[in-house]
């Protein structure tokens, strides 16, 4: 599916834990302008986003347990289990995603392009599809 794209970043480790590092020059495709973390999701049945993105890029990895993304672009889903601090998915915008499946120490980070603005969401999955489709 274009518009997302998995990697990996591989840990620094000597024994004492594991570092990661994201790197402008490798690992960074824009500039950051927002960070932000879900944790302490209640149960594994809940499920979060429900909408798509206009401008808004964004890398999400989990630091801790682990979460499934699925990725709508109208067409096609897909599903990508982010169970790893190394594993870094990257979204480009017009993608319908839902989050799901927390585990119960899950904590996903977001490295997001732009500030908070609600004009940049489609909260309705029609309206959605009207808009990839145009
Ligand atoms: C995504 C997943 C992983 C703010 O006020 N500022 C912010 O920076 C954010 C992200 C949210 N909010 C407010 C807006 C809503 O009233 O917090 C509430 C929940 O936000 P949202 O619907 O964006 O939450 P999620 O967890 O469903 O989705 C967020 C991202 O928006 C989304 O793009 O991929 O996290």
């Amino acid at each position: 599916m274009d518009n997302v794209s998995v990697s990996r970043t591989e840990p620094i480790g000597d024994g004492s834990g594991s570092l990661y590092v994201l790197e402008k020059q490798s690992k960074l495709p824009f500039e950051i302008k927002r960070i932000y973390y879900i944790t302490d999701v209640a149960s594994c049945s809940v499920i979060r986003g429900n909408h798509a993105h206009k401008q808004l890029r964004q890398l999400l990895f989990c630091v801790g347990g682990s979460c499934e993304i699925t990725l709508d672009n109208g067409v096609d889903r897909m599903t990508v289990i982010l169970d790893d601090p190394g594993k870094i998915l990257y979204i480009r915008p017009c993608l319908w995603r839902e989050i799901s499946k927390f585990s119960k120490n899950a904590t996903l980070i977001v490295l997001a392009s732009d500030e908070y603005n609600e004009q940049d969401y489609i909260r309705d999955y029609e309206e959605f599809k009207e808009y990839v489709r145009k």
